[in-house]
């Protein structure tokens, strides 16, 4: 639909959409652009959970949303306030590409400035290592991604794939849950053939289900590689409400959670 009607397409790393001429890498920041101010329709297709910026840009009165039901039923309306499809809508095809061309045009600018304080390290160390598991995912890979930050700095850093080569990048979204989440990917990893199996996760995400490593003696053994991103704990509170200075004094024993583990 994206391609036919040259619409720029703007896909979480879940999404399994995030491919192809028309998405967009760095839609999540181009949203505070003034980009944003010339959208007027918005079809929502899917559950996007992963940013503000686009729960916002999907609430929004002042222009058109339109959301399309899942197979189960469900519509992606936030806010209350599009109207409800029960299929993805035929577009018109549509030859005038400036629309497209100027997000795509943010998108190469955003995306240089980010791999150029990537490739710096030091405070932005954490989107170099989400740029490498991006990269390391080729086709017929598998990706199982852990919530808070790393599907974040994923959403940033990870390329936008070319379309149909198989590529599978899954994450326990809904709820985002941080447990579970070395299980799911050993799951995952026996359950498809990949051409490699990883995992990227944070460390607090590591450390609550590292159990999940101990495998019965006469189980199956995953060729799996688990990406442990460590910031001594969960570094996404900082950047919520609960970092505000006016909490600092208990925010690290409820909050930051640091633990010491070395891994
Ligand atoms: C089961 C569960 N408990 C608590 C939370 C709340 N929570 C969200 S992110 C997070 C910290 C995650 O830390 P880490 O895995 O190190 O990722 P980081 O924030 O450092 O990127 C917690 C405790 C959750 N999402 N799921
Ligand atoms: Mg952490």
């Amino acid at each position: 639909m994206a391609q036919a009607a040259n619409w720029p397409l703007l896909a979480e790393p879940t999404s399994g959409a995030r491919t192809g001429s028309h998405a967009i890498r760095t839609y999540r920041l181009l949203l505070g652009s003034p980009l944003a101010d010339a959208i007027e329709r918005v079809v929502v297709t899917g559950h996007p959970t992963l940013s503000r910026p686009v729960t916002e840009l999907i609430s929004r009165s002042d222009i058109e949303v339109v959301s399309v039901r899942s197979p189960s039923g469900v519509c992606t309306d936030p806010g209350r306030v599009a109207r409800h499809l029960d299929a993805v809508p035929r577009v018109e095809r549509r030859d005038d590409r400036e629309w497209v061309d100027a997000w795509r045009a943010a998108d190469r600018a955003m995306s240089r400035h980010l791999d150029a304080l990537a490739a710096e390290g030091g405070d932005a160390l954490p989107l170099q290592v989400a740029a490498e598991v991006g990269r390391a995912v080729s086709a017929e890979a598998l990706l199982v991604v852990g919530s808070s930050q790393p599907i974040r700095d994923l959403d940033l850093m990870a390329p936008v794939y070319a379309a149909g080569q198989r590529r599978l990048v899954i994450g326990n979204r809904g709820l985002s849950g941080i447990d579970g989440t070395v299980s799911t990917a050993i799951g995952a990893a026996l359950g498809r053939r990949s051409s490699r199996a990883l995992a990227y996760v944070g460390d607090v995400t590591f450390l609550h289900d590292m159990a999940g490593l101990v495998l019965g003696p006469d189980e199956p053994r995953p060729d799996l590689t688990i990406v442990v991103a460590n910031d001594d704990g969960g570094a996404i509170f900082a950047t919520l409400e609960q970092g505000a200075s006016a909490y600092a004094k208990s925010f690290e024993r409820v909050f930051g959670t640091p633990h010491g583990v070395r891994t």
